[in-house]
């Protein structure tokens, strides 16, 4: 049985002009006003036009597929994305097409939610069963010891750059949902506290705070305290340096580069507070050997490290 791994990813517009379809499919078909599109079209021009999400899902999956090779495991490793080209049902029939019989597949998410991840697995078991694959998929993996270690690495580092570490604030954040996932016992808030619980402990920082960003304006209430009021009762509590370390994501993409370091940090900046940014783990060498060994363990061929 020839085997390949599936690596799932939020998705991008490849260009300005994709952002209306864009939009479009993350609203699973409703109408956006045009006012909101180009609200949007605007926060992907403020970082360059277009989001580094695909090219460095595509550097996560090329690094996935070397590291596994170095381990004596040669298998194809995929990008499928959720709400942009290349879609998983189209990689998970592509795969089909090339023999393969078996897939071990996980979303770069690692906090799992009704609401954001079940969504991936319906899309891969769905072209999965068609084609006859075999397909071996984890929901998440918020407490894995090498996720823990890279994040916490990244907020030490972070800390670093403070002018005064043992004062800096630290906020872990992640992407808001709407508040009714707590009516059904969602574990997303319970895994993001438990992941901002290890890491904090694994940096050997004791204070800290958790918050959401980036909720959208959909009429209905949505999961907080919100980052930008975090920056604000920091400012207000005397904190001069704040570290924001978004556990939640695991690459570079618009999330983080206009959500944080742009309209929060002029947010902070305007209070006078000075926000640094734990690095994105994006395709750095220790968060590679995670991806490896939550791959290895999916296809069966080796321990998790
Ligand atoms: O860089 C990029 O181009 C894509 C960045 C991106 C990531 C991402 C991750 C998550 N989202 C999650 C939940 C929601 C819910 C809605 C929603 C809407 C948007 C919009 C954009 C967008 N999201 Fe996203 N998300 C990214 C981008 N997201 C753009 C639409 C404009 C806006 O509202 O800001 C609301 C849908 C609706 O209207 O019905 C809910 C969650 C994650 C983290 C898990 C994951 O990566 O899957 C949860 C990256």
């Amino acid at each position: 049985m020839s085997d390949a791994v599936l690596l799932m990813a939020y998705g991008t517009p490849a260009s300005l002009d994709d952002v209306p379809a864009y939009f479009a499919h993350i609203r699973g078909g409703r109408p956006a006003r045009a006012e909101v599109v180009e609200e949007l079209r605007q926060r992907y021009q403020r970082i360059g036009g277009t989001s580094p999400l695909r090219e460095v899902t595509e550097a996560q999956a090329a690094g996935v597929a070397r590291v596994l090779r170095e381990r004596g495991r040669a298998v194809p490793v995929a990008v499928g994305m959720k709400h942009a080209p290349p879609f998983i049902a189209d990689v998970v029939s592509d795969l089909a097409q090339t023999g393969v019989r078996k897939i071990g597949t996980f979303a770069l998410a690692p906090h799992y939610s009704k609401i954001s991840i079940a969504s991936y697995f319906s899309a891969a078991a769905e072209a999965a069963g068609a084609h006859g694959l075999a397909l071996r998929a984890r929901e998440s993996w918020h407490d894995h010891p090498g996720l823990i270690a890279a994040l916490a690495a990244r907020v030490t580092a972070a800390l670093r750059q403070a002018a005064d570490p043992d004062a800096a604030a630290i906020v872990f954040t992640a992407h808001s949902l709407p508040e009714r996932i707590l009516s059904w016992h969602d574990p997303y808030p319970d895994q993001l506290l438990h992941t901002s619980t290890l890491v904090a402990s694994a940096a050997g920082v004791s204070r800290w705070r958790f918050a959401y960003q980036s909720a959208s304006h959909t009429g209905e209430p949505w999961l907080g305290p919100d980052l930008l009021d975090a920056l604000r009762d920091l400012a207000a509590g005397g904190a001069r340096e704040v570290v924001v370390s978004p556990v939640g994501f695991v690459a570079d993409h618009l999330e983080v580069l206009f959500d944080i370091d742009v309209e929060a940090r002029e947010v902070a900046d305007s209070l006078g507070l000075r926000l640094i940014r734990a690095a994105s783990l994006n395709a750095a060498p220790d968060f590679l050997a995670v991806l490896a060994a939550l791959a290895a363990e999916l296809l069966d061929t080796e321990p998790m490290s």
